[in-house]
């Protein structure tokens, strides 16, 4: 069975048991506004649903993977927008889909970009991809997983070093930490990743979410801890440097941090 339907800003297509999404939100490098959450919180929601899709796979169809949270939108939203709006709540389907989700990772993933990497199962990245947490840079902080998430994957002090430095970790380095699965030549990472999809596709669907299933009940004390690093994040809209460090990004023009 073979469907492709567009909507807008994403490609979504069924195939071989696998509900492929391809992020292609152009003007702003897949960053992530709340209309293009909503997208592929829309799509993760259809895949999880239908019976045809045994395994979800989202890539991107631009030269990264994606930028992360639309730093346009944050700037123009107040602490009570975010908070009520869930902001960051909305890709929350990906992180909890019981169906095996495979990412395939070109160029960058930053930010809230890395935070959907965190959220897949089985990372496959092409070998010039690279994978940040910059938003220190901007005096804010993940907000969907990046402090839980990541440190349960790569351990703390990799954590840490990512987190507080904002600096990028390239496809090997990656791999070596845990973040990545397989590194792979660029050319072959849509083939490899699709491959390896539509391997666990054959398998039998309710033993692979019940894998998926038992080794995420290793990871205790996440739901709590999402909750409390969203709330947290929610904190930064109240701050000056926050402000500060969006337009900054805006204005292209390094930012003046007042509570150093
Ligand atoms: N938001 C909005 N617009 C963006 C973003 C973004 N995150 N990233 C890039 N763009 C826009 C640029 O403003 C630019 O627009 P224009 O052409 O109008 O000037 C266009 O995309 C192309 O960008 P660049 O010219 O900068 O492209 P480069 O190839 O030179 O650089 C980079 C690519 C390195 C990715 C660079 O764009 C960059 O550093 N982007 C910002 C990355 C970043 O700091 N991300 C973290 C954001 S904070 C965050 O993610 C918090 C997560 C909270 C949870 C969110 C869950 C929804």
């Amino acid at each position: 069975i073979h469907r492709r339907t567009t909507v807008s800003k994403l490609d979504v297509t069924i195939e071989d048991g696998v509900g492929q999404i391809v992020l292609k939100r152009a003007e702003a490098l897949n960053a992530l506004s709340r209309a293009f959450c909503n997208e592929i919180d829309t799509a993760v929601a259809a895949f999880e649903a239908s019976p045809e899709v045994r395994v979800i796979l989202i890539a991107s169809a631009l030269k990264h993977f994606c930028a992360g949270a639309d730093i346009r939108e944050m700037s123009g939203m107040t602490h009570e927008e975010a908070v009520a709006e869930a902001f960051v709540g909305c890709v929350k389907t990906l992180g909890e889909a019981r169906k095996p989700v495979v990412a395939a990772v070109n160029g960058l993933a930053a930010g809230g970009g890395c935070e959907l990497v965190e959220m897949c199962d089985l990372v496959v990245a092409g070998e010039s991809a690279r994978f940040c947490h910059p938003e220190i840079t901007l005096a804010a902080m993940p907000g969907a997983g990046g402090t839980q998430r990541l440190a349960r994957v790569v351990g703390k002090h990799v954590a840490m070093d990512l987190l507080l430095t904002g600096r990028a970790m390239n496809a090997q380095e990656a791999l070596a930490a845990g973040l990545v699965s397989r590194v792979v030549p660029d050319a072959e990472l849509a083939s490899t990743a699709l491959a390896i999809a539509r391997k666990i596709a054959a398998f039998s669907s309710p033993v692979a979410c019940r894998i998926k299933e038992s080794v995420r009940s290793t990871q205790t004390g996440l739901a709590e801890g999402l909750l409390a690093e969203r709330e947290r994040f929610h904190r930064c809209f109240l701050e000056d440097d926050f402000r500060e460090g969006l337009q900054a990004f805006l204005d292209k023009r390094p930012p003046a941090f007042r509570h150093r």
